[in-house]
């Protein structure tokens, strides 16, 4: 009988001591809103956090294309200033407006998965900075990024209700190819470690990767989350600093240019 309950018992604490070692994006940890005001999510018609995003001008969310694809901007709300999701009482819930998805988006592994949300009344976060064409240093093999996201926190798991983060690690390009037939070098990035553990996973999609108080990059697919050689892969935000400061810094309606 004694045996019996020392089984039982270390047979719970092993089964728990796993759900700690997945319970963290995967591999990560708690992140605060404040320190990072320009985090935010996107919610669907049902109320259900499904996407992340990043606040880039007052008025101005990006986000990934294949999250705002096939969606008006009626079905989409934009949660920001809210750490928690189950806080009601924190931050604001805002409406989108207007949709701009890159003209050349397909698919997510095909590239230009960007887009960004209109919002009808500005934010009072703040915006961060895109990372631009001479920004190339960021993008080195090693250099080491900050992804953060309310996504799911294991493969087969339930999104987070926290803000998370987890910091990556830039893999040379030749890396990405050889796992990913289809990855597109001037398109992308991927950012992990070859023996997995440490990822973005589901629901982080849209949301930013960050160093040097820039957005690197946004999250856009990968083959499963924190799989050994399957890193995620991000839009090398770089490449589309043009187009995207076309659409972000577009001035407001109402706002008369000097
Ligand atoms: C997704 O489906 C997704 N492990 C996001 C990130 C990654 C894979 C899938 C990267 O939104």
């Amino acid at each position: 009988m004694r045996r019996l309950l020392v089984l039982v018992l270390s047979a719970m604490l092993a089964s728990t001591g796993t759900a700690a070692a997945n319970e963290q994006v995967v591999g990560g940890e708690r992140a605060s809103i404040e320190a990072n005001p320009w985090a935010v999510y996107l919610l669907d018609d049902r109320g259900a956090q499904f996407c992340g995003g990043t606040i880039v001008a007052p008025a101005k969310v990006l986000t990934a294309a294949h999250c705002a694809i096939g969606r008006s901007p009626s079905e989409l709300k934009v949660v920001a200033g809210r750490e928690d999701k189950q806080d009601r009482g924190a931050g604001v819930t805002a409406t989108v407006t207007k949709i701009w998805i890159h003209k050349q988006y397909t698919a997510a592994d095909e590239g230009e998965d960007v887009a960004v949300l209109t919002l009808k009344d500005a934010l009072s976060y703040q915006p961060l900075p895109l990372a631009e064409l001479s920004d190339r240093a960021l993008y080195q093999p090693g250099t080491e990024l900050r992804a953060l996201g309310w996504g799911r926190t294991a493969e087969n798991g339930k999104t987070s209700r926290f803000l998370m983060q987890a910091t990556v690690p830039v893999l040379p390009d030749d890396f990405c190819v050889d796992t990913y037939p289809q990855f597109v070098k001037a398109d992308m990035f991927c950012a992990g470690y070859e023996g997995g553990k440490i990822d973005t996973c589901q629901g982080d999609s849209g949301g930013p990767i960050v160093a040097d108080g820039k957005l690197v990059g946004v999250t856009s697919w990968g083959e499963g989350c924190a799989r050994k050689n399957k890193p995620g892969v991000y839009v090398r935000i770089s490449r589309y600093a043009k187009d995207l400061h076309s659409v972000v810094d577009a001035s407001p309606p109402g706002v008369v240019d000097p």
